[in-house]
């Protein structure tokens, strides 16, 4: 465990050292895995880039983090497969240059961006943020990004824009899984403009310092942490201001399942299992599920008027 840090240390002073700590070892360890690793894998590190003049963000955690082998190898990303080993395997397909992403709807400066320019748009940050996925288990993760709310601000939401609706690639050329029809692609996902505009939503291009893995959701992806993990959309290439509430691909795959909101809730069970604990990866015991991922204290006055068990 990394040795807990006194309040009153900013984060500043300590989140470059875990990062690179983390990768470090990782990349000690790197000898071992062109032996043993998948090719996809092999490519990808091949491929990762560096992300310079990255600073540290707030919300930083002393929790331990995942090790980048684990954040690169254990991935929900049905396009490539729905084993958890897949995307690791066959994502190296994925061509992540040239992007762009298309932003439209209900905004005042509707336009393009492609990678570059998102790169350099706000000042990159290292966020280290607890993960939930929906089935049961969690990570730590040192995501590079800046807040969504910084790309929002720039194309200027007309009064009627209340939610946004992210979509993602779907290229039978460059996604195996998407030839099945595990899911209604292209995968969707959807906020409530307010929770766009959060702080704490990012819009990532990196982890551990370096620009995402394929697996990943590269080249840039949403990162929404207080919420489960299905709602933080990989490889996006549009975001779409709308009026009204977005249906997301899991929301018309199993409405009874997955909600709109998905906020991580200890006390509301899926209706299949318990969401009270959580595995994280890498540990062996069950720990206790936080609310909102333990983000409350963040983001609770969201859902002030909300009957969480109604809006799950
Ligand atoms: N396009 C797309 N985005 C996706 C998914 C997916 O299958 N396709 N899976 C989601 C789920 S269920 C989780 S838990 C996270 C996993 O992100 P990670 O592999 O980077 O940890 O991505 C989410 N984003
Ligand atoms: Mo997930």
């Amino acid at each position: 465990m990394l040795i807990h840090r006194p309040a009153d240390i900013p984060p500043s002073e300590i989140t470059p050292p875990e990062i690179y700590r983390g990768r470090r070892e990782f990349i000690r360890a790197a000898g071992g895995l062109v032996l043993a690793g998948g090719l996809g894998l092999q490519a990808e590190h091949a491929a990762a880039t560096k992300l310079a003049g990255t600073r540290p963000g707030p919300y930083g955690t002393s929790e331990e983090l995942t090790p980048w082998k684990d954040v690169t190898t254990y991935n929900n990303f049905y396009e490539f497969g729905t084993d958890k080993a897949d995307p690791a395997r066959t994502a190296g397909s994925l061509r992540p240059r040239p992007w762009a992403v298309q932003v439209d709807g209900l905004v005042k400066r509707p336009g393009s961006y492609d990678l570059d320019t998102l790169l350099r748009l706000a000042p990159l940050e290292d966020r280290i943020y607890r993960m939930r996925c929906v089935e049961g288990w969690s990570m730590v993760i040192p995501w590079v990004g800046y807040p969504l709310g910084e790309l929002i601000r720039r194309v200027e939401p007309l009064g009627s824009a209340k939610y946004l609706e992210f979509t993602t690639l779907a290229d039978r050329a460059q996604m195996p899984g998407v030839r099945t029809p595990v899911l209604d692609w292209p995968y969707t996902e959807g906020l409530r403009l307010d929770e766009a505009q959060h702080p704490l939503t990012l819009l990532a291009m990196g982890l551990y310092g370096e620009t995402l893995a394929n697996q990943n959701g590269a080249p840039v992806r949403i990162v929404v942490p207080w919420k489960y993990g299905f709602k933080s959309a990989k490889s996006i290439v549009r975001i779409r201001f709308v009026e009204k509430q977005p249906i997301s691909s899991w929301m018309s795959a199993a409405p009874r399942e997955y909600g709109f909101y998905s906020n991580v809730n200890p006390d509301v069970d899926h209706p299949r299992w318990s969401q009270a604990k959580e595995r994280r990866i890498g540990e062996f015991s069950k720990r206790k599920t936080l609310m909102f991922n333990g983000y409350g204290e963040q983001v609770a006055r969201l859902y002030s008027n909300l009957d969480l068990r109604k809006y799950f």
